[in-house]
């Protein structure tokens, strides 16, 4: 494939690389992504009940739950070969950022370092009160839909809440600046498996090309991200990330 020679030289010629993630990395690792018709998150939940800080409020026992079960979903699986070619990427080219919009820990399980989490992490929880840090409880492997009463705040006996940015909410503030200044500084930013339809974190990638960066896309679907990037790869992360990395 042209495109991919073509992807694979940008990246090797690249210094300052921006690897930028969404849930279609962890797709074959078993982790459903949000938007995917069938197995989508949002095809069999509802947002606005879920992941909403009203939600939390109205119901934490049912948002409790959903999250943990999606916490041990992951703790189940593995990092695929897409995260492990970020690795190598990040190694090859030791400025490279990966900026990810995935909860999961999955890039660091795969040895990529310091990954910036702008819609947090399932395994940050902190106190919905006053926002102390909390332990993470113990696996406890709920089914899909059943109701979890969330621990308590050791230091003001609030419900402790998942560490996730939810809709409505903003994103975490070092974070997303840390993430917008590496994409204005990039030369390439590589963005996989992201629908781009979440805001701010789809500006990143737009970021980089109005500074002037070659931005690639892997996703086996379009998105309206591909009016921006400068090369598209249609194929599944698992595949297409190794093969770049040859
Ligand atoms: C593969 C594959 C394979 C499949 N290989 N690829 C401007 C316009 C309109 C609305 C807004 C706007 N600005 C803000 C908003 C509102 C809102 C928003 O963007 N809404 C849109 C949906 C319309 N944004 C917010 O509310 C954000 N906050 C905010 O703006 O705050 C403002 C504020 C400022 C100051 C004070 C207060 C407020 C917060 C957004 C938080 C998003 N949260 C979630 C849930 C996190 C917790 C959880 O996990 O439950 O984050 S939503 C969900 O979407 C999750 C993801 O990180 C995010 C992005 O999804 P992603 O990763 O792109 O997944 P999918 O499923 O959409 O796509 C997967 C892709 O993979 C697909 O393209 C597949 O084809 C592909 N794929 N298999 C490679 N094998
Ligand atoms: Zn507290």
């Amino acid at each position: 494939m042209h495109d991919l020679r073509k992807a694979a030289e940008a990246l090797a010629a690249a210094q300052r690389v921006v690897v930028f993630t969404g849930a279609g990395i962890s797709a074959e690792s078993g982790v459903p992504t949000f938007r995917d018709a069938l197995t989508g998150l949002w095809e069999r939940f509802d947002a606005q009940t879920l992941a909403t800080p009203q939600a939390f409020e109205d119901d934490p026992e049912l948002v409790w739950g959903w999250y943990e079960w999606r916490r041990s979903l992951i703790q189940r699986v593995a990092p695929n070969p897409g995260h492990a070619a970020v690795t190598t990427i990040q190694n090859r080219a030791p400025r490279t950022v990966v900026i990810t919009q995935n909860v999961d820990d999955l890039h660091e399980r795969a040895g990529s370092r310091d990954p910036i989490h702008l819609h947090g992490s399932l395994f940050t929880p902190r106190c919905a009160g006053c926002a102390h840090p909390a332990e993470v409880p113990a696996a406890t492997e709920p089914d899909e839909g059943r109701r979890l009463a969330p621990p308590r705040c050791a230091h003001c006996f609030a419900p402790i809440r998942p560490g996730v940015v939810w809709f409505g909410e903003a994103l975490p503030e070092q974070a997303l600046e840390t993430a917008v200044q590496e994409a204005t500084a990039c030369d390439l930013l590589l963005t996989v498996g992201t629908s781009g339809l979440v805001y701010p974190a789809a500006e990143i990638p737009k970021v980089a090309t109005m500074f002037g960066a070659t931005v690639i896309q892997v996703n086996p679907q379009p998105t309206p991200l591909d009016a921006t990037a400068t090369i598209n790869l249609h194929g599944p992360a698992a595949t297409i990330l190794p093969a770049l990395t040859e």
